[in-house]
């Protein structure tokens, strides 16, 4: 039976290409019975009843999935957060890059709406960008109305599957339009008394970009740390985990323990403060958490 990716799932079809062919597939009978939901992005075996229909049989093991999103099998995440409107915050960027890094999913830090600053908070934003590409992270800055920047996103997509995620209204839709105009997407109006925009992104799809395939996805909806263990967090911050094998105490989790080699980072100014920070604020999200039965 032939083999395929699902691109796209909508009112209970999924749409799995096969050699540039679109095949209109119904998940079998036994996916519901198994509580198993076929994604985007999953590879499939299928049964095609005629040249455009059939059932998809089997789902191939995940990489990855992410529930909201909801899509499998993500090699990278491009991060949208925009210099303004609304303004750029390192506490969600760090809140995004902990999710990200928790399902081994590699980031890519993207700054749009640049062409919205003044001189002085232009500035600002070229210091935070120098201080993630000191840790490790690529960060591209864009501005889709000036169309500047955003062509060096295009090398990132070469065969891989890529996700845009990021706010409502931080302009992922307006970047896509750029990268290649014949896809037309709807772009959304920020009202203006909220000062955010309200997902005019709504279902998931895969489309073909730059050699690669890149979803457009309605950004993740949940934010909060309900998949990740505070033994875990440490390793979802590049910095402080490169520094964690010269703590004194193994597992250590750098809050008060004596010789920690990442609060010594912090205070020679190896690791940025307000990343510290966020890293202990997130750790007190997961401590508080209310156990799961
Ligand atoms: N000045 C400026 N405005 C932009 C830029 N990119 C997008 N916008 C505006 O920002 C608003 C939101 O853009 P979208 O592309 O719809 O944002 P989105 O991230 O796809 O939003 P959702 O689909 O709701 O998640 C629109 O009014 C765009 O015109 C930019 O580079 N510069
Ligand atoms: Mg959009
Ligand atoms: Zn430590």
């Amino acid at each position: 039976m032939p083999e395929g990716k699902i691109i796209k799932a909508l009112s209970g079809f999924y749409y799995v290409a096969d050699e540039g062919q679109i095949i209109q597939c119904r998940g079998r009978g036994v996916f519901r019975k198994q509580k198993v939901t076929p994604l985007v992005g999953d590879t499939v075996i299928y049964q095609a009843e005629n040249p455009t229909d059939g059932y998809i049989m089997e789902i191939k093991e995940r990489q990855n999935e992410l529930v909201r999103p909801p899509i499998s099998n993500v090699d990278q995440a491009i991060l949208v957060f925009s210099a303004a409107e609304p303004d750029f915050s390192t506490s969600l960027l760090d809140r995004f890059l902990v999710l990200v890094e928790s399902k081994n999913i590699a980031p890519i830090i993207c700054i749009s709406k640049m062409d919205l600053l003044e001189p002085e908070d232009e500035k600002r934003i070229h210091e935070y960008a120098d201080q993630y590409r000191a840790i490790g992270y690529d960060v591209i800055l864009t501005s889709s109305l000036e169309v500047a920047g955003v062509s060096e996103l295009m090398p990132f997509l070469r065969g891989k599957i890529s996700v845009f995620a990021g706010q409502s209204g931080v302009g992922k839709s307006s970047l896509l339009n750029v990268l290649d105009p014949s896809l037309n997407l709807k772009t959304n109006i920020i009202s203006s008394h909220l000062g955010r925009g309200k997902h005019t992104t709504r279902h998931v799809e895969l489309i073909d970009l730059g050699d690669g395939l890149l979803a457009d996805t309605p950004g993740f909806s949940s934010l909060e740390f309900t998949e990740i263990e505070a033994e875990e967090l440490p390793g979802c911050f590049p910095e402080i985990r490169e520094r964690s094998s010269e703590c004194k105490f193994r597992g250590c989790l750098h809050v008060k323990e004596p010789k920690c080699a990442v609060k010594h980072g912090v205070e020679i100014g190896e690791i940025q403060k307000y990343r510290y920070e966020h890293y202990l604020q997130f750790l007190e999200e997961i401590k508080d958490r209310k156990p799961r039965y």
